[in-house]
């Protein structure tokens, strides 16, 4: 797979103003392969909380978080209304529920497990099928379990490669330690306002 080429821009959905703040409503997923933390990371971020027990996702959660977004560069202060789409980390699935799952997403949250390598390989069919559903979106990776860097299973060379395919950004993080949480959802949802306010959408930049 060569590098990702640059995305094809689409409409918004802008609300009108409540309180002289725009909002942009946006729908974002997390995708990983089982238990690299997608549910952990969430309800860290949501809820501040953490528990070592592993219960898998059963088909999917929705989960809301309001957060202001700068864009610096179009001298914007937005309010984004971010629906967190937490997806079972379950391949047998993907073919048949992509379609409900993965409509009208605008960004997406890739996780990978830092003591488990193949979960690197496992992010490609992850992000194709996301993006055979929504075309291409803005991505943020999430390398998960920091705390854990005894086990690290690889390194900066190979999270580096995998970033730069995707031509995504990357923290690390920890949902145990809250390790760069807010910072990883705060970066998505600034890519993703970037790229839906991108030229082509030039009615939302009117005063
Ligand atoms: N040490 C450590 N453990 C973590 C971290 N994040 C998640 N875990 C643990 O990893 C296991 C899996 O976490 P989940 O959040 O359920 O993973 P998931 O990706 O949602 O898994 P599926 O829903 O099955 O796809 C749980 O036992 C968590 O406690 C982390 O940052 N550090
Ligand atoms: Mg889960």
């Amino acid at each position: 797979m060569g590098l990702r080429r640059e995305m094809p821009s689409r409409g918004l959905m802008v609300q009108p103003p409540s309180d002289n703040v725009e909002t942009l409503k946006t729908k974002v997923c997390l995708v990983g392969d089982l238990e690299v933390g997608k549910t952990s990371l969430i309800r860290r971020y949501v809820l501040n909380a953490f528990s070592d027990a592993y219960l898998t996702t059963l088909g999917t959660k929705v989960s809301k978080k309001v957060i202001p977004v700068s864009v610096p560069e179009k001298g914007l202060e937005l309010r984004m209304d971010m629906l967190i789409w937490d997806i079972m980390g379950q391949h047998g699935f993907q073919e048949l529920l992509k379609d409900a799952y993965f409509y009208g997403v605008r960004g997406i949250l890739a996780v990978v497990d830092l003591t488990r390598k193949e979960t690197l390989e496992g992010l490609r069919t992850w992000i194709e099928c996301v993006e055979s559903v929504a075309g291409r979106v803005p991505i943020f990776l999430a390398v998960n379990k920091s705390d854990l860097q005894d086990r690290a299973a690889y390194g900066t060379p190979e999270i580096e490669a995998i970033a730069r395919e995707f031509a995504c950004e990357y923290l690390m993080t920890s949902a145990k330690l809250g390790t760069n949480i807010e910072e990883s959802f705060q970066r998505l949802a600034t890519v993703v306002a970037r790229e839906q306010l991108s030229d082509s959408n030039p009615a939302y930049l009117k005063p």
